[in-house]
């Protein structure tokens, strides 16, 4: 395949992002995608400055490649987390979960490449008039905090409002659904869920199972009517919150059976108070491989794709 405009731009081989999923993607995460020619992000998440710091390290330890970090706008260390960037002079900053404009002139003028997810056309043209380097659009069939509108119908009314490169992400896991954001107008792709299935990825192995089983219709969305949505494994957890938040319960319990959830599942396999993210492609996540063959598979499988849909050309 041709080489990618975002490939130039950041200085990566594949445009292949690995999207920064909260107390999962660390150093050691970020730097095998990195080095395997991809885009390594590691994720502040709601950690602090010295774990970001920490995990920059690690990853620096392990690749002389570019890496990113995923900023979660909601974070209560978003402060600090901000600032080490700037100071570990890392290549790229993405954001997730809010509005990055106040952070965006301080991240420029330290050089670092600023590409935030927009999840609506107003955002991508307020990023764009602001100086980011590319966007994220990043539908609703992704894990995590999602937004309104599924990638299908975000990505292309993102690309025509920008001239920015926009990277795809939420519900690509092959290359079919690479070949697919390609012709939406996307010059690369970020994917999550299927890096949550890589070796070098640090999970519980009760979270690694429930993924590699998981089939279609095995994930949800909880929390809309708290105003933070989010798309997880449909486990006992998911279940339990979804009664409570539409069976009356106040706002503080909702935030109270949320708090470290996602911390719970990743770390302790916790079944009953932990929230286990993954988008609505888990169901094509069937095994676990290194990083660098996904990657491969995902580029080989993508230009096969896009050499096949000639056949519809006359
Ligand atoms: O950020 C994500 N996915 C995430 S963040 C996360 S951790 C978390 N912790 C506490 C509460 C919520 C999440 C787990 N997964 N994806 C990127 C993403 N960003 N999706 C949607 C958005 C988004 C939403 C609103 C970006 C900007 C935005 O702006 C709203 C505004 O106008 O401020």
């Amino acid at each position: 395949m041709h080489k990618s405009k975002i490939c130039e731009i950041i200085g990566i081989e594949f445009p292949i992002f690995q999207g920064g999923m909260a107390w999962i993607a660390d150093g050691k995460l970020a730097a095998s995608v990195s080095e395997a020619g991809g885009l390594g992000i590691i994720a502040a998440g709601n950690a602090n400055g010295e774990f970001v710091r920490e995990q920059i390290k690690i990853a620096r330890s392990i690749t002389k490649k570019p890496i990113g970090v995923n900023i979660m706008l909601l974070s209560p260390h978003i402060q600090e987390v901000a600032k080490v960037v700037v100071e570990e002079r890392v290549e790229v900053v993405t954001t997730g979960a809010g509005n990055p404009s106040q952070f965006m002139q301080s991240w420029k003028d330290a050089n670092i490449k600023v590409i935030p997810v927009v999840p609506s056309v107003a955002m991508a043209k307020l990023m764009t008039r602001l100086g980011a380097t590319a966007l994220i659009a990043e539908g609703g069939e992704s894990g995590g905090h999602v937004g309104e509108l599924t990638t299908m119908v975000l990505l292309p009314q993102v690309c025509d409002a920008t001239d920015l490169p926009v990277i795809a992400a939420g519900g690509i896991a092959d290359g079919r659904g690479m070949a697919a954001a390609l012709m939406l107008g996307a010059c690369g792709v970020q994917m999550g869920t299927r890096f949550l299935s890589a070796e070098e990825c640090t999970i519980h192995p009760t979270y690694r199972e429930m993924l590699l089983k998981a089939g279609d219709l095995c994930t949800m969305v909880t929390g809309k009517r708290t105003g933070h949505p989010v798309r997880s494994l449909r486990t006992e957890f998911a279940r339990n919150y979804s009664k409570k938040e539409y069976g009356g319960a106040s706002d503080e319990e909702l935030e109270h059976l949320a708090r470290g959830a996602y911390r719970q599942a990743v770390q302790n396999g916790d079944m009953v108070n932990g929230c286990f993210l993954a988008g609505q492609i888990a169901g094509m996540v069937k095994k676990t491989e290194p990083a660098k063959d996904i990657i491969l598979d995902v580029m080989q499988g993508c230009e096969a794709v896009l050499k096949r849909g000639m056949a519809w050309v006359k």
